[in-house]
């Protein structure tokens, strides 16, 4: 049986990637199935550093192939902020959007850019080798919130290239436009190469 661990306690991050890879494993685990709490203090300024740290340690410690996604939100009028702070940048969800919405107070819709970027760690065990792939999604960040879906910043986060919000948007249709849905796809898409599945590849 191919089983994989989802190194999160994101639940909204842990469906999208396993409705993604739901062809390529016959189990997904996140850190909430395990009675055993996998702490990582996520220290590094580095998204990707803090992907590969969150996948080695959960993967070590259960033996398992491992996925973790570190992401973030980056607003261009905060110089990039919250960025790589974004899961700390409030007490929950809607404290971290009334916060960004009070940050962003009298700031005009052109100035309101973001962009969403996701790292995501693949981490084999057994081989000792970790693959990252990347995915962003450009947008701006509106005046209020829309829509019931998603989680974290979705409902603030507009997205001009189908006019709708994010948290307006399905699961698969989220998935198919979103940094996490490409880094995934990237990651799905390498796991069936060939050269891959020979073991012809190096890795970090
Ligand atoms: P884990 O570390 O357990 O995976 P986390 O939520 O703390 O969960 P991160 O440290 O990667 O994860 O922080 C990512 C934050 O960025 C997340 O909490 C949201 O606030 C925001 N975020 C990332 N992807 C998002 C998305 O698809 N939609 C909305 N907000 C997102």
């Amino acid at each position: 049986m191919k089983e994989v661990v989802i190194a999160t306690e994101n639940t909204g991050k842990f469906h999208e990637i396993k409705v993604l890879l739901g062809s390529e494993f016959d189990a997904f685990y996140s850190l909430r199935d395990f009675s055993e709490k996998i702490v990582v203090s996520e220290d590094s300024p580095f998204y990707i550093e803090n992907a590969m740290k969150k996948a080695r340690k959960a993967g070590d410690r259960f033996g398992l192939h491992t996925i973790a996604d570190d992401s973030g939100l980056e607003v261009e009028a905060l110089d990039g902020r919250p960025g790589i702070y974004s899961s700390r940048y409030g007490k929950d969800d809607a404290d971290r959007i009334s916060k960004l919405l009070n940050e962003l107070e009298g700031v005009p819709w052109d100035k309101r850019k973001a962009v969403f970027k996701a790292y995501l760690a693949f981490y084999m065990p057994d081989k000792e080798r970790c693959y990252v792939f990347y995915g962003d999604i450009h947008g701006t960040i509106g005046f209020e919130r829309h829509g019931e879906g998603g989680f974290g910043f979705d409902p603030v986060f507009y997205i001009p290239e189908i006019g709708k919000y994010a948290a307006e948007l399905n699961i698969e249709e989220k998935n198919r436009l979103s940094h996490r849905g490409k880094a995934v796809l990237a990651l799905k898409s390498f796991l069936n190469m060939d050269f891959f599945k020979n073991s012809r590849v190096l890795s970090l």
